[in-house]
């Protein structure tokens, strides 16, 4: 024993030496190389002795963010196949059985089932489920014709020793996925999948800040759980969508997505592989095989919704910010748009406008006489779009406020533990705040209730939702988290502050479709298409959503800007990456704050930003309370031209804008594209993400730089 951990303390030594000397990367002989590895310690405070205590290796490296525990070549972890394959309706089935009695986190699941379906020509699915247990599943509705397995364009398969799940492309033999039974984990509270990929060209993984659009694998961790979280590199941001597409080396391209709402995150190591986890519901997995980046796109969103289509007026410019104030400086900063002849046919009502920021609300002493103005501004020509946010304060004087009386009375909220009582939490308006449980069909009844009431007060033509991760002030309801499994797991995923609760509402909340642990995610996605058909009833017209919380399929009903972005050069770049990955999620109704939501904005980055911004489809300048005004007529004669200028350009191409929202309406295209989803196999398009086109024909090539006035020709490598 003594001996044996002196060795272990000699190692490490030597480890960290080499680490001085920068030497070689791999310090023990036998273990798996660097790049091959995977995690045995996926949460933080690993040593040696935790590592080993799991039977897994221990071994330090210099190369950046790999892996020091990992499980060695002989796991005895996971799962081994349990008989033979067995015949279903659309495909076939397997029992797996657990290896050993070794667990990572408890609650192991033994036995689990494979179950492949062949869905389509171009779409397999196969989930990893418990056959004794219900577990929670994304109530996400994916027609499945089913077809024969000689009609796929995948074969799926064990190897011959079984040790390996695979599917293949049929046309070209590549393996498209490839997972070791021993990397299969499926217990209660975690569950995890590794897969190698048949190239480094990876994108996708929603919603991050990300820094390129085609990602690095070096060992790369991207949490999903919905938060309401400032833009800032890798963090887990607004939404959720764990879909990637893959480019293989000859330019066919696959897409992959992982049907699970609970909080989960995913590792991109250099073998190249995947690894993912999550601590709730199943592993179900959809497969699209393109051939094509637009082909897995389109198939992608048949599975999920295709896009709405959205109303031609919604393509125009838009202006907003928080914190115009009043309507005086609403009516100001208008009509000097007006003046300065700014092409403009939108025009947003933040939270300002509430009184005292109350949902169904207008402030009527700093915004008296709204109502008229709204109707003017239609009249001239106008679109106006209100911002809507999912907390409702119960401490009104009763009788006073509807929205809560109302909802109440008719048992919207999400409840506490107890499915009882509300959790009640802190937020924008006075007092303290519930939240409606959009997952509720009686909560879908309150809001449409209240939202075409509404359009007596407020003539709007289209519904913002905010704030629907939905975000809560507080780091739980009151009185704070239980201490439970519920809400603290024993792996929490690569998520900010690592906490579940930290500015939500705790996990072990009740809502009608099950634990707030499981539909966390969902809030946003839950709340916006009967925000939409409340909009479209309200209007008559085709509806406008703009929801900041989204998940997979959240694009049949609504688009997305990108959240709280920073006047920064940077986050214009960004901007272009995020927009990308939209498009790739099935939500192409998208773009980002121009000129930058917090600090101030410069002339020269606005303006910039107005050149870049007049062609995102979603096309909106917006500002944070308490900035500098930024609205294209604030700079002066000079500005106003030039951003009249681009926005013209924007206009004459409008038909054509429309025209691709209509192909993706119908058939699922992306409205904005990569280089590389249209120069595929020009393998220097594959990391371009300074510059994107419009459809396959018009491409947008903007100054991203601070003091340039021409683009470099970036190298590009593969
Ligand atoms: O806590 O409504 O992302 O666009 O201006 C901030 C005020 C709440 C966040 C949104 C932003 C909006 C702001 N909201």
């Amino acid at each position: 024993m003594e001996r044996t951990r002196s060795l272990w303390l000699l190692a490490a030594v030597l480890a960290a030496l080499g680490q001085c000397h920068g030497s070689s990367s791999e310090q023990c002989s036998g273990a798996v190389a660097v790049q091959r590895r995977v995690d045995c310690h996926p949460q933080p405070g690993a040593s040696q002795e935790s590592c080993e205590a799991r039977g897994c290796t221990w071994c330090t490296t210099d190369v950046p963010n790999a892996p020091w525990c990992f499980f060695p070549e002989d796991s005895p972890y996971g799962y081994s196949l349990g008989g033979n394959a067995e015949k279903t309706a659309k495909g076939w089935r397997v029992t797996l059985n657990k290896r050993s009695q070794l667990s990572l986190f408890g609650s192991d699941i033994s036995p689990v089932v494979i179950d492949v379906e062949f869905q389509t020509k171009d779409r397999l699915r196969f989930k990893v489920y418990d056959p004794n247990r219900e577990r929670f599943e994304v109530p996400l509705k994916i027609d499945s014709p089913g077809v024969a397995a000689e009609d796929t364009s995948y074969d799926v398969e064990f190897t011959d020793d079984a040790s390996h799940f695979r599917i293949k492309r049929k046309s070209t033999g590549t393996v498209l996925w490839d997972s070791p039974l021993v990397d299969l984990f499926f217990s209660n509270q975690y569950l995890q999948i590794t897969t190698a990929v048949p190239s480094t060209s990876v994108y996708g993984f929603g919603e991050h800040e990300h820094v390129s659009f085609k990602h690095s694998m070096d060992f790369v961790t991207y949490g999903m759980y919905s938060r309401d979280q400032a833009p800032t590199p890798n963090a887990n941001l607004y939404g959720v969508h764990p879909f990637y597409m893959c480019v293989e080396d000859d330019s066919n391209a696959h897409g992959v997505l992982l049907l699970n709402s609970n909080a989960q995150d995913v590792s991109l190591s250099p073998n190249p592989s995947l690894t993912f986890r999550t601590i709730g519901g199943i592993l179900d997995f959809y497969v699209f095989l393109g051939p094509t980046p637009e082909n897995v796109v389109q198939q992608y969103t048949e599975a999920i919704g295709r896009p709405h289509m959205p109303a031609y007026w919604s393509l125009g410019f838009q202006l907003s910010r928080w914190g115009y104030g009043s309507i005086d400086v609403l009516k100001e900063t208008v009509n000097r748009m007006h003046r300065y002849d700014i092409p403009y046919d939108v025009q947003h009502l933040d939270i300002d406008y509430m009184e005292r920021r109350l949902d169904f609300t207008y402030d009527k002493e700093n915004f008296a006489g709204l109502p008229e103005y709204l109707q003017e501004l239609k009249k001239a020509g106008m679109h106006n779009v209100i911002i809507l946010d999912p907390f409702i304060t119960k401490d009104e004087e009763p009788g006073t406020y509807k929205p809560y009386d109302l909802g109440e009375e008719m048992g919207v909220w999400v409840n506490n533990s107890d499915g009882v009582t509300p959790a009640v939490g802190e937020a924008w308006p006075p007092g303290h705040s519930v939240f409606p449980d959009f997952t509720n069909p009686r909560t879908v009844e309150w809001w449409t209730q209240l939202c075409l009431e509404f359009k007596n007060v407020l003539d709007y033509d289209g519904i913002w939702i905010d704030m629907n991760e939905p975000s809560n002030f507080l780091r739980g309801q009151f009185p704070g988290c239980a201490d439970n499994d519920i809400n603290n797991p024993p792996y929490i995923p690569s998520i900010s502050d690592r906490s579940l609760a930290q500015k939500t509402l705790c996990p072990d909340s009740k809502t009608y479709l099950g634990e707030h642990y499981n539909t966390h995610s969902l809030f946003g996605w839950s709340q916006t298409e009967p925000t939409f058909h409340a909009a479209q009833q309200a209007t008559g017209k085709r509806a406008f959503v703009l929801s900041r919380s989204t998940f997979v399929g959240s694009g049949k009903h609504g688009g997305h800007w990108l959240g709280d972005n920073f006047s920064q050069w940077k986050d214009m770049h960004y901007s272009i990456i995020g927009m990308l990955e939209f498009n790739l999620f099935g939500m192409p109704y998208i773009g980002a704050d121009i000129c930058g939501f917090n600090y101030n904005t410069t002339y020269e980055l606005c303006l910039r930003w107005m050149q870049l911004g007049s062609f995102y489809p979603f096309s909106r300048n917006h500002n944070a309370e308490g900035n500098m005004e930024q609205d294209p007529a604030f700079f002066g004669a000079e500005f106003a031209k030039i951003s009249r200028a681009t926005l013209r350009i924007r206009y004459s191409l409008l038909p054509y804008l429309y025209t691709l929202f209509y192909e993706s309406h119908v058939h699922g295209n992306t409205v904005v594209r990569s280089l590389m989803h249209e120069f595929t196999s020009d393998q220097q398009s594959r990391g371009i993400d300074t510059a994107f086109l419009w459809g396959p024909a018009f491409m947008v090539a903007p100054v991203l730089e601070e003091a340039s006035t021409a683009i470099k020709k970036r190298h590009h490598t593969g």
